[in-house]
């Protein structure tokens, strides 16, 4: 079965312990089993990777672009987290890495403070969910699945 990438960034892994009214009540460990399973279901196996350091982030971009290139991964899930708003060596990494990313976002960053609104991360992805919850990584393993 081809990997496909499933990477968070700095503080989700807090998920589901703080902030319920804005990011829910589900954790790390049952977002993870959610994709595993929804990977599963379309015949992915899902590799979960959580960190809060740009650098182990940027090392397992350029990892699973490697992969991708030699068809073992199709590509990730990804939400970068505050990285979103700040790194430019993140955008840099997707694109260096060619990496196919979906770029997923359990709140509504449009709804929320001006600083969310804008992604260097955006103009390097495939594609962008916001605002669905954890139900967007499902929907983001769906679209990768068809070569989104
Ligand atoms: O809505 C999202 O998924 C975000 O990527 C989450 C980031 C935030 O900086 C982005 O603007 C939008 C923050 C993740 C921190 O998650 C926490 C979860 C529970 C308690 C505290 C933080």
């Amino acid at each position: 079965m081809p990997d496909v990438l499933v990477l968070n960034g700095p503080n989700l892994n807090l998920l589901g312990t703080r902030k319920p009214e804005v990011y829910g009540t589900t954790t790390l460990a049952d977002l993870e089993d959610l994709c595993r399973r929804t990977a599963g279901d379309l015949g992915l196996d899902a590799v979960c990777r959580q960190s809060n350091h740009e650098g182990q982030i940027i090392d397992w971009i350029h990892e699973f672009g490697a992969a991708q290139q030699a068809g073992t991964c199709v590509g990730a899930v990804y939400n970068p987290g505050a990285h979103t708003h700040t790194s430019i060596a993140i955008h840099d990494a997707i694109e260096g890495a060619q990496l196919r990313v979906i770029e997923v976002h359990i709140s509504n960053v449009h709804r929320r403070e001006p600083f969310r609104h804008h992604s260097y991360v955006s103009p390097v992805a495939a594609g962008t969910i916001v605002g669905l919850g954890v139900h967007g990584y499902a929907l983001a393993l769906h679209a990768l699945s068809q070569g989104s």
